[in-house]
Formats: C-alpha cells, structure tokens, sequence
C-alpha cells in the first residue's frame, strides 16, 4: 500500500477518534524495552504489593505481540475526566469522604469501551482484514510509557500521564493494530525541577522520582488492597475514602486543565457525609453506586475506608454510628471500626468494645482489640 495511501486512512482513523469523544491521539510502535526492563524491577522491588495481576502479566506487558500477534501499530487516546477545579481544601471538611475526581462519575470503563468498539470498526473498514485489540486500563499493556511514545504526554514524577495542553486529569487508553502506521514524535519531559507531588503525597509513596511504592499509596490502599489497611497508614489517609488526588492537585500543570466535554462525566455526585455511607447495608449500597466505579471495591471496602475516615475525624457525633457499626457482619469492617472508636473514645473505648465484642471470634477483630488494649494499657 502507498504511504499516501496509509496516511489517509490514517488521517481518517483520527478525525473518527475525536468525534467518537477521544480528545488525544497518537501512533507508536509496539516496542518499549527500557521501560519493560523498569517495570521488571518494580515488580521485582515488591512495589506492585498485592496487585499479583501485575507480575502474571508482566511477559505480556513487556511485550505487546504477545497480546496480538504481528503487532506493528499502538493507537493511544486520551480521555479527559476533569469536571470541577479540586485543591487540598477538602482536608477541612473531616466529616466528608474525599472520593477522587475519575470516580465521581459513571464508571469509564463502561464510557470508554463502546467508543473503542466503534474505533475498531473503522480500522477494519480502512484496512480490511486487519487484526485488532482494545484495552482501557484493564489489559495487560504498560499504557503509560506507550502514551509517552505515542506523543500524548510525558510519565511525570507523580507516575501519572501529564501534557502541556491539559495537565493529567485524563484516562488512557488504546487500539493495538497489526498494520504499521505513521509513528508519532514522542513527548518531552517538562517536570524540570519541581518536586510538588513527592513532597505533598500524604504516605511518603513516591520513594524516588518516576517510582511510586504502591504498598504506600493511599490509591492502592484504599481501591486496590482487599484486606486490613497497615495501622502506619490510617492516619494519613486521614478522610479520603476512594482513591487519592492529592499528587496530581499540586501539579502546576493541572492549572492548565479544560473542562471535559463528556455529559457522562458531569454527572457530580459530591455528597459523601461519612455518617450516612457508615449506615449503608448491602442494598443502599448497590443503589447508591450502580453504574460507579466506587461499586468495585464492594461495601466491605467503602465501609473499611469509612470507619477510617471517622476514626480521623475528632467528630465525636460519629461516636454512635461507630458504635452501631460494631455489630456489622463484615468482620473488615468489624475491625477498622474498632480502631476509629480508639481514636475517637481513646481509653474509653476498651472496656465498651471488650463487653460489646466479647463474643467475638473473627482473628482480624481481635487483632484489632488486642491493638488497643496494648495503646491504652494503664490507662483507667
Ligand atoms: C497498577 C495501576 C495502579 C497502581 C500503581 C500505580 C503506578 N504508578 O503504576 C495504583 C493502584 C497505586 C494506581 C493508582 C492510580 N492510578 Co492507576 N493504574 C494502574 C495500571 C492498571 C497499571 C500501571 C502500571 O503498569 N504500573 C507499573 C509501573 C511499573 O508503571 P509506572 O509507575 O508507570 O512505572 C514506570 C516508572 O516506575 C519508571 N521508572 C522510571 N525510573 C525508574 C527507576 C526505577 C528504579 C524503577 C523501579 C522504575 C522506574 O518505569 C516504569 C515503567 O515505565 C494502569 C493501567 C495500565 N494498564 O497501564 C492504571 C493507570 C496508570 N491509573 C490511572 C489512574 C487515574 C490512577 C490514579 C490517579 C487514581 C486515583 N486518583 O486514585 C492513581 C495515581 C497514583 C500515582 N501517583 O500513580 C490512569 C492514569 C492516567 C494518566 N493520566 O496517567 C491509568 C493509566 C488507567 C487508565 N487507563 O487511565 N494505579
Ligand atoms: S495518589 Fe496520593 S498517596 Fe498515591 S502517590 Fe499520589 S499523593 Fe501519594
Ligand atoms: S508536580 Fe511537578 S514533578 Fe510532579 S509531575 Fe507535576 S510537574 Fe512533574
């Protein structure tokens, strides 16, 4: 086929990505060896914590023709999200969970997917008989360092994609194509020498510049990890209750940012009075998330971030909710709540929990008030 002939198919692959919604586009070549040898050591410095998906597919993120056969093309897109302007201002309003920007709204997976589906189809219209496959965060493809190839960005020292146009507040995701197309020119860094997102993280999880230890982000703490959030951290993950923002609030490329023009991610849902989600059973739950991302890490998970969230609000209103809550049937939630009642009732709580849960059975729980039997030992 003529080169001529390639790049206007490809022009046209391009016109029908941003009507689809897609607001950056970008081509590069399957090939990403330095940054499959980082993404080896990472996982090699434990810092992939519990994430096991990470290192089953790590074979196939290193090498993307091991996800489609003759791969020659990666088409990357980019997705804004960014609704509202966001500071550190909600750290002032204890009795409310922070939940991140990209989960306020219908989930994106369920956005993005369809617009890919109808990208693939105009793929195969231009190029008939080509192979295709599409990913939006869940594939086994390292789209990070692929978008910064591709020219739609550069990996900051956050981890996280950032451009000059719209800062970072945006999904990736992509086309992977068995026909060679015309390559991008990949993206300069712009960080220079500011260091805002290490110094601001709350946990200390950007360990180095470009290397974040997951088993200390509030993200992966508070989404990814199933079981009992590590004591050292509760603290400082102080009301956020989904996720965590605060690296990317202090980029000062993200004043740049545009209000995306996406009606499914306009949809705002910014009431999380922490005293109402404590209430929520199975039902209210299910209700209150469907179609969002915050669904994922089911009630045990929002309640287990909750209790914590309480625990570092010095609302003593939150007192009898918390105390309610000792008789939920989830033995994670049981067992953060049991720490929020410490921090709030401090001595006072042992002899209340020990009569109230002195039944029980569940060793996450008695880990838990055995925890602050030791913290308040002498105390009467
Ligand atoms: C696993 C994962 C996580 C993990 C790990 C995050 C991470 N930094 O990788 C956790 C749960 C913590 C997480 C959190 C978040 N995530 Co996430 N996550 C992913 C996922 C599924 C894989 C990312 C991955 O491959 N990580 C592996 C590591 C090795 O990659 P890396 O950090 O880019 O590593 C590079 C550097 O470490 C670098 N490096 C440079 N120098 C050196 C030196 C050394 C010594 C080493 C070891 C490495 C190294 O090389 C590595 C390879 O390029 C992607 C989707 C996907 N399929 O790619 C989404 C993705 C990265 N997440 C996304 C989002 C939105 C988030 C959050 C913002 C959500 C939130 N608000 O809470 C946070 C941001 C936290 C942060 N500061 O990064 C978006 C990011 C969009 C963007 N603009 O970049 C993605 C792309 C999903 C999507 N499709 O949109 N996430
Ligand atoms: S998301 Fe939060 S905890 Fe994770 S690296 Fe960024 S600031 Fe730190
Ligand atoms: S806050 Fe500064 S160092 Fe961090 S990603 Fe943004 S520009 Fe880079």
């Amino acid at each position: 086929m003529l080169d001529s002939d390639i790049n206007t198919k490809t022009r046209k692959i391009e016109e029908r990505a941003y009507a689809l919604g897609f607001d950056g586009f970008g081509i590069t070549r399957p090939e990403i060896d330095e940054a499959g040898n980082k993404f080896s050591q990472w996982l090699e410095m434990g810092y992939a914590g519990e994430m096991a998906y990470m290192a089953r597919g790590e074979a196939k993120r290193r090498d993307p023709s091991l996800v489609l056969e003759d791969i020659k093309s990666i088409i990357c897109l980019r997705t804004n999200y960014f609704t509202a302007d966001k500071g550190m201002d909600f750290l002032n309003f204890p009795e409310r969970g922070d939940v991140s920007l990209y989960a306020l709204n219908e989930d994106y997976h369920d956005i993005i997917t369809p617009r890919l589906k109808e990208l693939e189809r105009t793929i195969q219209q231009e190029f008939e008989g080509c192979k295709t496959k599409i990913y939006v965060d869940t594939g086994p493809v390292l789209e990070k360092p692929l978008a910064e190839k591709a020219g739609l960005g550069w990996v900051g020292k956050h981890t996280n994609l950032l451009s000059e146009d719209i800062g970072s507040w945006y999904f990736l995701s992509e086309v992977l194509v068995d026909v060679p197309l015309p390559e991008s020119t990949a993206a300069d860094n712009h960080c220079g020498t500011c260091r805002n997102c290490i110094d601001i993280c709350p946990t200390d999880a950007i360990v180095a510049p470009y290397v974040l230890d997951s088993n200390k982000c509030i993200s992966y703490l508070t989404i990814e990890l199933k079981g009992v959030i590590p004591v050292e951290f509760r603290k400082a993950i102080g009301n956020r209750i989904y996720g965590c923002d605060d690296c990317q609030i202090v980029c000062p490329w993200n004043s740049y940012a545009v209000k995306t023009e996406e009606p499914a991610f306009n949809v705002v849902n910014e009431n999380f009075l922490l005293i109402d989600l404590i209430q929520l059973d199975e039902e209210g739950f299910r209700k209150r998330f469907k179609g969002s991302p915050i669904k994922r890490i089911k009630r045990r998970g929002l309640l287990r971030n909750v209790a914590i969230a309480l625990g570092n609000s010095e609302n003593p209103e939150s007192v009898p909710y918390l105390k309610k809550a000792l008789n939920d049937e989830e033995p994670l939630i049981r067992a953060h709540v049991v720490w929020a009642l410490g921090e709030l009732m401090l001595s006072e709580s042992v002899p209340f929990i020990e009569q109230k849960l002195a039944d029980e059975k569940d060793p996450l729980v008695l880990r838990e008030i055995g925890a602050i039997r030791e913290r308040f030992a002498g105390f009467s």
